[in-house]
């Protein structure tokens, strides 16, 4: 999950591009002209009907039939001849740009177009093949990178002969959305994948009618099977629709293709069937196979069109992750304003790529391996015969007598106790030569972005450890801890190897508190992380390192944090909920649901904070039945994460209030939402399928594909700011602030601990039937 913010991302951008020239040397330029009124025309005089304005060329052209015709010397070098804009324009990273010509040459051969901005922009760095005949060209790109100052440049060295070259109609606009209609579905919104037989069923009309209006579910044969009246529930406070509920939980009649219908409105079709959640239960994990680094995808596993070569073991051209240095001092000055770097490198590969870059992010990579452990050991406390055992994952290691689900969270595991720093290590920090023996790297990614798509095998830019942290440090020894329990019983030297450095890595979380990550360090290629307060890290560790080990040292630590006496709100970060900067209630989750003398106390505010949640959902403001107050970056995951923690107090407290409040939140994700929008790839009739990911950003280019089944979209944001959004969420109510586009990181995004969430709630949820 990568976070950007407008002003922040102005002042990254100019460092940027101070830092990296192009390769053609710039002189002073003019400021882009205004755009041709009513079009979004970015280049000036295209036509040349007013002479070469807006053009200078090497060498000198004249202008023919609209044409702009230059003489190109034989064999001339690299760009010696051009022909380009004297102006610059905004090319907005991660928008769709359009840019047309015709152009012919008395002799074939290639020229290159491109924007020589800095950096030079990977998007729009191609040939087009001249003929002897007039030949419209159209290209389609995105800027990889924000370019206040592009200009466009055709180049026309390596003519085997001296060539007559003419261009024309130049024209080059960014994608028009003036368009767009946000599709709100039908007015009856229900969970398209469906409901348990035994479980709540609840769906939402928005209507203005204030009166209750008939409604009747229907199978999938045509017979009204129920009918009832709606509950008036006046205004939903986040989408600002006026709605009703309906309520058919007596409906126990398990079939397909059940719709709803009231007034004029008929909902999408959806099951009601007690393996409903199991499909989802493996996709929502495959998921995280398919995001691995390091390893072939294979076919027979993933599918064919998800196929690819192993991701950055250093094949050209990826330079990464064999080896992979510290950063380099300059761009540490950019990112902690001080100067940091190491004299190793570190073999980092495997892991899961994040999100839709393909950086990988200790703080973020803990929280995930975390949930799939949790979701794991949920299953042993609660008696379970595994779901999730050897043999249940499309995965590699799917017979090797270890359950699939930590076979996975382990791919991820190698990479973290990769991160941590070798012993005997000394590192600047404040100023200072610090001991940072086995604190553990906050990051490691590329040095700038790339373009989407990108197969990761073919990613050419360095690699590079980002400094450590106490955070990172911390997410380490609480993941490695969990670990160790869960593995003990597989594989005891994998477990040794996590408690050990675990252990290691506790002690120098202890001896360096407050090395934190800053907000500063990011859009050189990955996000920040940044993360201000290390104390509930330290709680979670100290948790962790407790259930784990038994021992004292921990117990008095996790009794002396804050966090221990901090009243349930503060505890469980309600009503956001906790995430990858906010994790003390993994570690209260953990001490309530692993046997230990603390249980007791932790369960009690456990269910303390899912009493919490459920008085948010039975606000009578809100008409969805959700978890949420606030629509952050990723808002499915908050969630996802709140209803973890009502299902937990199920889990502990055998309360169907609880279970019942639990799988209603999760009706929301599937569709019962303003927008009627799954946001779960294949999971229902309109469901999400443009996530931003270099991996599957199909929308932009027919051979990446779509994202897999089971991806969760990161969803609606209330503070949405990409460049699809800007243009067509402008205004939007919270809920709404959502759109379906490849570009929209802010809303759209893929992320391991967004599916993480997904992972563990539905896998819960196909626990109950
Ligand atoms: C050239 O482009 C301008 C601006 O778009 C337009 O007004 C004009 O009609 C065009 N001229 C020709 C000859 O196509
Ligand atoms: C045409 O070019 C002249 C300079 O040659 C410039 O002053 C003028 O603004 C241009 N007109 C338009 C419509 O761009
Ligand atoms: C560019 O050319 C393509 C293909 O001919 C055409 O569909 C498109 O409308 C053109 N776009 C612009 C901005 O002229
Ligand atoms: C631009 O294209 C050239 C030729 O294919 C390639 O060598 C170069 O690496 C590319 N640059 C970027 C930034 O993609
Ligand atoms: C980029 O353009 C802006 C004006 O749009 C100007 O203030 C700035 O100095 C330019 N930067 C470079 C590196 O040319
Ligand atoms: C409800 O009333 C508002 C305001 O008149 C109107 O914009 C909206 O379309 C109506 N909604 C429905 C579902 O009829
Ligand atoms: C890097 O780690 C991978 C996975 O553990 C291993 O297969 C590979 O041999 C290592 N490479 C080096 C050079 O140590
Ligand atoms: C699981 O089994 C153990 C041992 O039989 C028992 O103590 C515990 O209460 C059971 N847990 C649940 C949730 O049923
Ligand atoms: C790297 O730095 C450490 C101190 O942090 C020093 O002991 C070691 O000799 C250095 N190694 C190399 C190869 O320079
Ligand atoms: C950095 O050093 C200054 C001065 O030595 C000290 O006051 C400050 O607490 C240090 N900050 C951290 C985070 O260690
Ligand atoms: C408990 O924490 C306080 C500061 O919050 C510290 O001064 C004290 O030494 C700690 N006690 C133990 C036993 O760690
Ligand atoms: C179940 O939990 C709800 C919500 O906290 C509470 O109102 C109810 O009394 C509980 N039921 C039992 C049997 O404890
Ligand atoms: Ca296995
Ligand atoms: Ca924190």
């Amino acid at each position: 999950m990568l976070r950007y913010s407008a002003l922040v991302h102005l002042a990254a951008t100019c460092l940027l591009v101070a830092e990296a020239r192009s390769v053609i040397p710039l002189e002073p330029r003019d400021v882009s002209p205004p755009p041709i009124p009513g079009t979004s025309q970015i280049i000036t005089n295209g036509n040349f009907s007013n002479g070469s304005y807006g053009w200078e060329s090497s060498p000198e052209g004249q202008i023919r039939n609209g044409l702009y015709c230059l003489s190109i010397p034989a064999r001339a070098p690299g760009n010696s001849s051009y022909l380009r804009t004297t102006y610059d324009f905004l090319e907005t990273k991660n928008d769709v740009y359009t840019l047309n010509f015709t152009a012919r040459s008395s002799i074939g051969f290639d020229i290159t177009v491109l924007t020589p901005d800095p950096p030079l922009d990977p998007n729009l760095n191609t040939t087009a093949a001249l003929t002897t005949g007039l030949h419209p060209f159209s290209f389609t790109f995105s800027p990889a990178n924000q370019a206040p100052n592009a200009t466009l440049e055709l180049v026309f060295g390596g003519a085997p002969a001296q060539a007559e070259v003419c261009i024309g109609n130049v024209s080059m606009k960014r994608i028009d959305r003036s368009t767009y209609i946000q599709d709100f579905g039908p007015a009856l919104k229900v969970n398209q994948l469906g409901y348990i037989p035994q479980g709540p069923k609840i769906a939402t009309l928005v209507t203005n009618n204030t009166s209750v209006t008939p409604w009747s579910l229907v199978n999938s044969a045509g017979d009204t099977v129920a009918q009832g009246n709606t509950a008036h529930q006046g205004t939903d406070f986040t989408s600002g629709q006026q709605v009703a509920t309906i309520d058919f939980s007596d409906v126990a009649q398990e079939g397909i293709g059940y719709t709803l219908r009231a007034g004029n409105a008929v909902s999408f079709p959806f099951a009601i069937s007690s393996t409903l959640y199991e499909p989802l239960r493996q996709d929502s994990l495959q998921f995280f196979y398919q995001q691995r680094s390091g390893i072939a995808i294979d076919a027979a596993l993933a599918g064919a069109e998800y196929a690819r070569a192993a991701g950055h073991v250093q094949v050209p051209p990826n330079q990464g992750d064999v080896n992979v240095p510290c950063q380099v001092v300059q761009d540490s000055l950019i990112a902690y304003l001080e100067p940091w770097t190491c004299n190793y490198t570190l073999n980092v590969t495997q892991g899961w790529y994040d999100a839709g870059d393909q950086g990988k992010y200790v703080v973020n990579g803990g929280i995930s391996a975390a949930q799939l452990l949790m979701e794991f050991e949920r299953t042993r406390h609660q008696n379970l015969t595994n779901p999730l055992g050897d043999g249940s994952l499309r995965v590699p290691e799917r017979n090797n007598a270890i359950p699939d689900i930590l076979d996975e969270a382990r791919w991820e595991l190698e990479f973290l106790l990769k991160m941590q720093v070798p012993a005997g290590s000394s590192q600047l920090f404040n100023g200072t030569q610090v001991d940072m023996s086995g604190m553990v790297h906050h990051k490691m990614h590329d040095n700038q972005w790339t373009a989407l798509p990108t197969d990761p095998s073919k990613d050419p830019k360095r690699r590079e450890l980002h400094r450590p942290s106490t955070a990172a440090t911390l997410n380490l020894a609480a993941a490695a801890a969990m670990a160790a329990r869960s593995f003990k019983m597989y594989d005891s030297e994998f477990a040794q190897q996590c408690i050990q450095a675990a252990t290691t890595a506790y002690a120098a979380a202890k001896r360096n508190p407050a090395i934190l990550a800053p907000g500063t360090d990011w859009d050189l290629g990955g996000g920040a992380y940044s993360d201000d307060d290390v104390s509930d890290e330290f709680y979670w560790a100290s948790a962790e390192m407790y259930l784990t080990t038994g021992q004292d040292e921990y117990l008095s630590d996790l009794q002396n944090n804050t966090y221990f006496s901090a009243n349930t709100s503060t505890l469980f970060s309600i009503p956001d909920g906790f995430s990858w900067g906010s994790v003390a209630a993994l570690g209260q989750l953990d001490l309530a649901m692993v046997p230990n003398g603390l249980s007791e106390m932790a369960t009690l505010s456990v269910l303390d904070a899912a009493d919490m949640y459920l008085a948010v959902q039975r606000n009578s403001s809100n008409g969805y039945g959700h978890f949420l107050v606030n629509y952050p970056w990723g808002s499915n995951s908050n969630n996802l994460n709140n209803i973890q923690i009502v299902a937990s107090a199920y889990d502990l407290s055998g309360n169907t209030t609880y279970r019942d409040a639990a799988l209603q939140g999760i009706d929301y994700v599937l569709g019962r939402n303003a927008l009627a929008q799954s946001y779960v790839r294949g999971y229902g009739a309109k469901a999400s399928s443009n996530m931003h990911s270099r991996l599957y950003a199909h929308e932009l280019d027919d051979s990446a594909p779509l994202p897999p089944a089971g991806s969760l979209a990161g969803g609606a944001n209330q503070d949405a700011n990409d460049p699809p959004a800007n243009d067509v969420l402008v205004g939007c109510e919270p809920m709404l602030c959502y759109v379906d586009d490849v570009n929209s990181y802010s809303t759209n995004e893929v992320a391991i601990n967004w599916n993480s969430a997904l992972a563990w709630v539905v896998g819960w949820a196909a626990d109950h039937r």
